[in-house]
């Protein structure tokens, strides 16, 4: 089933280079940039993103991390999108991430894991989307392979 999914190359991930690598591997997946936001997270939005970790004893590090310089917040959709990312990804911890996906190819540390993407409980996707963009700011169209990516 196609859907969307919330994406941000966090912090550590903008200032390493790493934007256009990471979206060229959703793109050549075959998911669809339909949004995309250069800009720096500030403390509201940083803590109403995280609220589900307000209680745990890394929340101050982890918002000062991600207010603490630009990020590239995506949407992508496509089959199965969420979860599809997710594994991309790889474990929250890059130290347990696979080789092959974004932070075991660029992370060492769980406190630097270089991308977020929305988890795969129901309604996380949309939640973090209404939260980063304006519904005028999701863009429709077709990409031209779409035909040969699904049976
Ligand atoms: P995010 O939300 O950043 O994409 O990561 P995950 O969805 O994979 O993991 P998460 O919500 O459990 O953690 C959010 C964020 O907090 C950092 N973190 C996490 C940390 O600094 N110390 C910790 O002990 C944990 C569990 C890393 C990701």
């Amino acid at each position: 089933m196609s859907e969307r999914t919330f994406v941000m190359v966090k912090p550590d991930g903008v200032q390493r280079g790493l934007i256009g690598e990471i979206v060229s591997r959703f793109e050549s997946r075959g998911l669809k940039l339909v949004a995309g936001k250069f800009t720096v997270i500030d403390d509201d939005l940083a803590r109403e993103h995280y609220g589900e970790h307000e209680d745990k004893p890394f929340f101050e590090d982890l918002t000062d991390f991600i207010t603490s310089g630009p990020v590239f917040a995506m949407v992508w959709e496509g089959q199965d999108a969420v979860a599809q990312v997710r594994r991309m990804m790889g474990e929250t911890d890059p130290a347990e991430s696979a080789p092959g996906t974004i932070r075991g190819d660029f992370g060492l540390d769980l406190g630097r894991n270089v991308i977020h993407g929305s988890d795969t409980e129901e309604g996380s996707a949309e939640r973090e989307i209404d939260l980063f963009f304006e519904s005028d700011e999701l863009v429709e169209y077709e990409r031209i392979d779409e035909p040969w990516l699904t049976e």
